[in-house]
């Protein structure tokens, strides 16, 4: 097999493989993977699926085609055979830029299942050429620089096809750009990206920043532009409607050609609005249909039909609402069609809290998804629950029948058989590769809790991971870590409720206790990766507190044998795929309610990690799946959090003049130590924030965090083999969260592709 792989390869590259660089050899498997793609299945019959979405975080790709295409094996032996590695060689590939965190990540998942599944499903997004931004570490503080990825060997493709847009009046045109899509033993979908021809990186000056208004140029630079003024926000609707515009007019024109007459849209197209930012999809659809002499009532029928909504998350802040003004500038051709739904929707209920304009003239995007598409879902059984009863409990007294759950799940092609190819090895021995098509059957490897010789390889493979991690991170960032010791991460959006600031809290604790000559039972490296949005000054200010920390300890020989902070520079999908395999407890600490589902969770538990979390989001159904000895669950339930907002009561202060341990670690973030590593400004404010303000309720749990994680790594030492048999139990009950499942369940009970 290798040698007839070494021969194609050989024919690619145009010469003998051993002497090619790894340039030329990238190319060549580019060149591979193309053709290997068109042999799967790209038809489509009946309804197909357009996902529509702000963000893919797609991560490299590269590798991912060759699993999927059945290509890896021969592939890499064929290159060791020629002195070559395929890891030396996806150096070369950027990662791509397209999306943030969990929401991207989750959309990127998502497009895998559905080619495994042989399901037509394409993604609908735009291209951003700097994607969110490439983030480096100077004087413990973030900074922010374009992150170029977009080059010769990225992989979307340009086409011909051009969809006119028009902005605040102004005609533009929306290039498609397209990227293939290879399931696992599956067919191929697209990626479908829409870009301006204008765009222009040269106008990006310092940092980040860059003329906000003059959208030929600056229209899809990046990924979220700072919407800390109104330039910002307005940039923000004309992207999304540039792509849900283009969008609307790609699911016509594809309709058309299979035979659609727009009155029977929805049998031929189902599009998932992913969050609120597509949200404009719908009127804009209404307004295409009409100028297609179909009325108002009826295309508002036909676009309920076709649309339906996902929600992400219940912070206010970011269920978006924009005021009439911004649209009536950018959009005006929309604003007719959204007063009339405004009119429709006001007309079916008495209560003005479901309007979608408000009396402030505000537009509620998120009350046009669940008024004007058949379904809304939350992403866990918690989240959907407290959709239900509490956020959007109006809607759902209104629409019950709109109302579903799909909780979140993740490819376990990329994030098992393509990051921990060792682990994927050991379960195939174990129970053959059924698992990799159908998840369920990881629970077949239950049948080796008592096993010590699987326990013993599984400890194995973990080690092995934490030193690839660790010859990773002297590379990257030139630190040394313990490999003995227990590694703890908290990789995710840095949000004040995900709570990394209670994680630093706990790290201050620890460092004051072996001061105190109070040594832990296992020294402990806590790794943390997160991107801070560039205009959320206490996000910042809690990285900052991190790395000034980890200065400290590094600085003190005393604590840096017991305990080491690391914090990973640039967090995307490459560091996630390092970084997980090699993680033995995972932080899931979020605010109870708070997180809608979260996937890292899932991720991390896959690769046999060990969970320390709250009662939020999919933790929930993670804790049930693996029972309550197999988790380290803390802190207050959704209840009491809902609980104590409703009640208004909530004071940071007494909490931390209650507690000495705690008020001597929020203290501790200006004492001298800290000061001499670290900026006065910074630190203060974040230690104001704590005491004063606390706003996702960092105190309360502090404590039984405190004595969860200390248990959680009391058990680690004192007995390695039933570790690793509670990280098996954590495997083998890994399969519902597989994507594949998430997928079957969107198409059975909204989708019905190809159908
Ligand atoms: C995120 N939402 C949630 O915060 C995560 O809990 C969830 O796992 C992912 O979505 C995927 O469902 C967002 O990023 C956003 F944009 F909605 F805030």
């Amino acid at each position: 097999m290798s040698e007839t792989m070494t021969n194609k390869l050989n024919d690619l590259c145009k010469k003998d493989i051993k002497t090619a660089s790894n340039e030329e050899l990238y190319h060549a498997l580019l060149k591979l993977v193309d053709e290997k793609s068109q042999q799967q299945v790209h038809s489509v019959t009946g309804r197909k699926l357009y996902y529509i979405s702000a963000e893919f975080l797609i991560g490299k790709l590269l590798s991912n085609n060759l699993i999927n295409l059945g290509l890896y094996d021969d592939v890499k032996e064929a290159l060791a055979a020629a002195g070559k590695s395929l890891a030396d060689i996806e150096e070369q590939e950027p990662e791509p830029s397209l999306g943030n965190g969990g929401l991207g990540r989750l959309a990127a998942c998502f497009l895998d299942s559905l080619a495994t599944l042989n399901l037509p499903g394409d993604g609908v997004g735009l291209r951003y050429h700097c994607g969110l931004f490439h983030q480096n570490f100077k004087n413990n503080i973030q900074n922010e620089t374009p992150d170029f990825w977009l080059t010769d060997s990225c992989a979307a493709q340009a086409t011909d096809t051009v969809f006119p847009v028009s902005l605040a009046g102004k005609e533009y045109s929306a290039r498609l750009y397209k990227l293939p899509v290879t399931g696992y033993e599956g067919r191929t979908n697209t990626l479908n990206l829409f870009d301006l021809d204008t765009v222009d990186e040269s106008v990006i000056g310092d940092g980040i920043s860059f003329d906000k208004k003059d959208i030929a140029k600056n229209l899809t630079l990046f990924l979220y532009p700072d919407d800390s003024d109104e330039d910002g926000r307005l940039l923000r609707i004309y992207q999304q409607y540039f792509m849900v515009s283009a969008g609307a007019q790609l699911v016509l024109e594809e309709c058309a050609a299979r035979g659609c007459n727009y009155h029977n849209l929805a049998d031929y197209a189902a599009i998932q609005i992913n969050d609120t930012h597509p949200s404009m999809v719908i009127p804009e659809l209404i307004r295409l249909l009409m100028l297609h002499d179909i009325d108002f009532e009826e295309a508002v029928q036909i676009v309920t039909d076709t649309c339906a909504y996902t929600n992400h998350t219940i912070l206010a802040e970011a269920l978006e609402k924009w005021p009439r003004h911004y649209l009536d500038t950018v959009v005006p051709q929309l604003m007719p069609i959204i007063e009339k739904l405004d009119a429709l929707a006001k007309s079916r209920t008495e209560d003005g809290s479901l309007a979608i304009i408000d009396q402030n003239q505000v537009v509620h995007m998120a009350h046009m998804d669940i008024h004007f598409s058949h379904s809304t879902n939350g992403v866990a059984t918690l989240h959907t629950q407290i959709l239900k009863e509490s956020e959007l409990a109006g809607f759902y007294h209104l629409y019950p029948e709109k109302f579903n759950n799909k909780t979140n799940g993740i490819t376990f092609r990329r994030w098992l058989l393509k990051c921990n190819p060792s682990l994927t090895n050991e379960i195939e021995s174990l129970i053959g590769n059924g698992f990799k098509k159908d998840a369920s059957e990881l629970k077949k490897l239950l049948a080796y809790t008592n096993d010590q010789n699987v326990l013993r390889k599984l400890s194995e493979i973990k080690k092995q991971n934490k030193e690839a991690l660790a010859a990773w991170l002297l590379h990257k960032q030139g630190i040394k870590v313990n490999t003995d010791a227990m590694f703890t991460i908290q990789s995710k959006r840095l949000h004040e409720y995900k709570r990394q600031q209670l994680n630093l809290l706990f790290l201050i604790h620890q460092y004051l206790e072996i001061k105190a000559g109070h040594i832990p039972s296992v020294p402990l490296v806590s790794i943390f990766g997160a991107k801070a949005a560039p205009a959320y000054i206490i996000a910042k200010d809690i990285i900052h507190g991190l790395l000034t920390l980890s200065q400290v300890i590094e600085n003190d020989p005393e604590v840096s044998k017991w305990m080491q902070l690391v914090f990973v520079e640039n967090y995307n999908v490459s560091a996630a795929e390092m970084m997980i395999p090699a993680c033995d407890l995972s932080e899931q600490i979020s605010l109870a309610s708070k997180e809608a589902s979260g996937t890292g969770n899932m991720k991390f538990m896959l690769n046999g990690a060990l969970t320390l979390g709250t009662m939020d989001g999919a933790n929930v159904e993670i804790s049930e799946a693996v029972g309550n000895d197999n988790i380290y669950i803390f802190g207050q339930s959704s209840k009491q959090v809902i609980h104590r907002y409703a009640a208004g009561d909530y004071c940071a202060k007494d909490w931390y003049e209650a507690d000495p341990n705690l008020r001597r670690a929020i203290d501790f973030l200006t004492s001298e130590k800290m000061l001499s590593f670290g900026d006065e400004e910074h630190l203060k404010r974040l230690q104001n924030e704590l005491i004063w303000k606390d706003w996702f309720q960092t105190l309360p749990d502090f404590n039984a965090y405190v004595v969860r994680k200390q248990q959680a790594m009391a058990d680690y030492a004192a007995d390695q083999e039933n570790w690793s048999c509670r990280t098996l139990i954590n495997i083998a009950q890994a399969g519902f969260f597989s994507s594949d499942r998430t997928i079957e369940e969107y198409d059975n009970d909204i989708w019905h592709l190809g159908k």
